[in-house]
C-alpha cells in the first residue's frame, strides 16, 4: 500500500488548516506541519486526502491502531448507557475493569485515573505513604530514586526530577524527596538506597530518552534490591506496557513483577485518557477515603473502553504480533548501520534510531519522511523514534521501512 500522491504546489487545505490552527496555540509543541482528518489502522488521512502511515501511534497510545471496530464498539455501546457518575456513586462498569486489569497484572488491587501524570503522581503519593505508615519512615523524610535521563510527565512534581532542562528549566521551586542515579546503574542505585528511602520508579525502557534498553538484568536486580531493602518498585510502563515491546509489560522481559505497574497511553486505545496504579493491598491499601481521587478517574466511559483494552490483551495476540515483526523492524534498521544511520536500539514495535548528524537533524528526516507519506517524530536533536501501532501490517511496515531507508541514505 501506498501514500496517495497529491499536487503539493498549490496551496492546500492542511497548510491552510495548520496555519490557523497554529494561530491561536499556546506553542508547547512544534507539530509536523500535516492536519489528519481521518484515520483507520496504522494510516491517517489529512483534510486534502492525502494518507500517511502512522509510525508513531499517539506515543502509543494508539496500540491497537486508529478505528479498532472492537474498542470503537465498545464506546459507542458506553456512550449511549453511561459516562460519568463520579466516584461518589458506583458504576456497572466499574467491578469488570478492575477484576480484569487486576488479573491481568497479578495483582490485588487497581486505582484508576485519567493521564500518565496523575498515575505517576498517585505511585508518588502511594510510596510515600507507604513509607510513613508501614516502613515506618519519619514524617516528610521519604525519598523516591529515580534515573537519569526520565520522563515520567509534566507536572511541577514530576518535571522537578527530569534532568531535561526543557522539561524542567523556570518551573521550580520544585518538590524535594528525590534522588537521580544512573539508569542502568545498579551499584549506584544500591549505593542510594537510604533506611528513607520509600521506592525506586523506573521506566523499564526510557522512551523520551530515545528507546533506551538498560543493560540485562537492571530489572531483576532493582526488584532484588527493592526486596533486600524493603523499597518499593514502580515500573513506569505507560509507554513501554501493553504490548509495546512483545510482551505484556516491558518488565516481563526479565520476569519481573514490580510492586506497582504505572500504566497509561494504551490503557485508553487512544479513544478516551485512561491510567491507572495497580498494586498489592499492601501497597494500594495505605490510602482511605479522601486521601486520593479524580472527578474522571475510573468514569464509566474509561472502564469500558479500558476493559475492553485488557480482553484484547489477554488473548496475547497482539504482544506475539509486536514480537514477530520485532524481527523484521531489527534486520531492517539494523542493515542501514553505517548507511546514514549510527545506531539502533528495538524492542518489540518500538525502535529508538541515532541518525548520522551529516543526513540533517531528527526533525529534518520527520519532515522527509512526512514528503514520503510516513509520519513519525524525533528526540533529542538526532534520534528518530518509532512505534507503529501493532495492528500495523507486515507489508506496510515494510513499505514506510522502505522510505525510511531512502531518507536516510541519500
Ligand atoms: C508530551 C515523550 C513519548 C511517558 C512515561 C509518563 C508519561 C509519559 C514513560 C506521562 C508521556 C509523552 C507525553 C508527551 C510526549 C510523550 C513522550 F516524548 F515525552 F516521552 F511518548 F515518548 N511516563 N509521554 O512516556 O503521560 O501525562 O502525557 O499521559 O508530554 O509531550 P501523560
Amino acid at each position: 500500500m501506498t501514500a496517495t500522491t497529491v499536487d503539493t504546489s498549490s496551496r492546500t487545505s492542511s497548510a491552510r488548516e495548520f496555519e490557523r490552527a497554529e494561530t491561536r496555540t499556546a506553542h508547547n509543541y512544534h507539530p509536523l506541519p500535516v492536519v489528519v482528518a481521518h484515520a483507520e489502522g496504522a494510516w491517517m488521512t489529512d483534510v486534502d486526502g492525502r494518507r500517511y502511515l502512522d509510525l508513531l501511534a499517539g506515543y502509543s497510545a494508539l496500540n491497537f491502531g486508529h478505528s479498532h471496530p472492537r474498542l470503537l464498539e465498545a464506546a459507542h455501546a458506553q456512550l449511549d448507557k453511561l459516562t460519568l457518575t463520579s466516584r461518589a456513586f458506583v458504576h456497572d462498569q466499574f467491578a469488570d475493569f478492575t477484576a480484569k486489569l487486576g488479573d491481568l497484572c497479578g495483582k490485588d488491587l487497581v486505582l484508576p485515573m485519567n493521564t500518565g501524570a496523575e498515575a505517576v503522581e498517585t505511585a508518588i503519593k502511594v510510596m510515600r505513604k507507604w513509607g510513613y505508615r508501614v516502613k515506618g519512615i519519619p514524617a516528610d523524610q521519604a525519598e523516591i530514586i529515580v534515573a537519569s535521563g526520565n520522563f515520567h510527565g509534566r507536572t511541577t512534581t514530576i518535571v522537578g526530577f527530569s534532568d531535561d532542562p526543557d522539561a524542567r528549566d523556570d518551573f521550580g521551586p520544585f518538590a524535594p524527596g528525590f534522588v537521580t542515579v544512573p539508569y542502568g546503574d545498579l551499584a549506584a542505585l544500591e549505593a542510594a538506597i537510604t533506611p528513607h528511602t520509600a521506592g525506586v520508579l523506573i521506566e523499564p525502557i526510557q522512551g523520551e530518552g530515545g528507546v533506551v534498553i538498560p543493560p540485562a538484568g537492571y530489572l531483576a536486580g532493582i526488584r532484588e534490591l527493592c526486596t533486600r531493602h524493603d523499597v518499593l518498585f514502580a515500573a513506569d510502563e505507560i509507554q513501554a506496557g501493553l504490548g509495546r515491546t512483545g510482551r505484556t509489560f516491558a518488565c516481563d522481559h526479565e520476569d519481573v513483577v514490580p510492586d506497582l505497574y504505572v500504566l497509561g497511553k494504551a490503557l485508553g486505545a487512544g479513544i478516551v485518557p485512561v491510567s491507572a496504579v495497580v498494586a498489592d493491598r499492601d501497597v494500594l491499601g495505605v490510602l482511605k477515603p479522601g486521601q486520593h481521587g479524580s472527578t474522571f478517574g475510573g468514569n464509566a466511559l474509561a472502564c469500558a473502553v479500558g476493559s475492553t483494552v485488557v480482553d484484547m490483551l489477554a488473548t496475547g495476540d497482539f504482544q506475539r504480533r509486536a514480537d514477530d515483526m520485532s524481527v523484521m523492524l531489527r534486520s531492517r534498521l539494523e542493515s542501514l548501520i553505517g548507511h546514514g544511520v549510527i545506531a539502533v536500539r528495538v524492542r518489540g514495535l518500538w525502535a529508538g534510531i541515532d541518525i548520522d548528524p551529516g543526513v540533517g537533524t531528527g526533525r529534518e528526516v520527520c519532515e522527509q519522511l512526512m514528503a514520503r507519506g510516513v509520519l513519525a517524530k524525533d528526540t533529542h536533536g538526532s534520534t528518530i523514534r518509532l512505534a507503529p501501532p501493532l495492528v500495523i501490517s507486515e507489508d506496510d511496515l515494510a513499505w514506510g521501512l522502505d522510505q525510511f531507508a531512502a531518507v536516510v541514505q541519500r
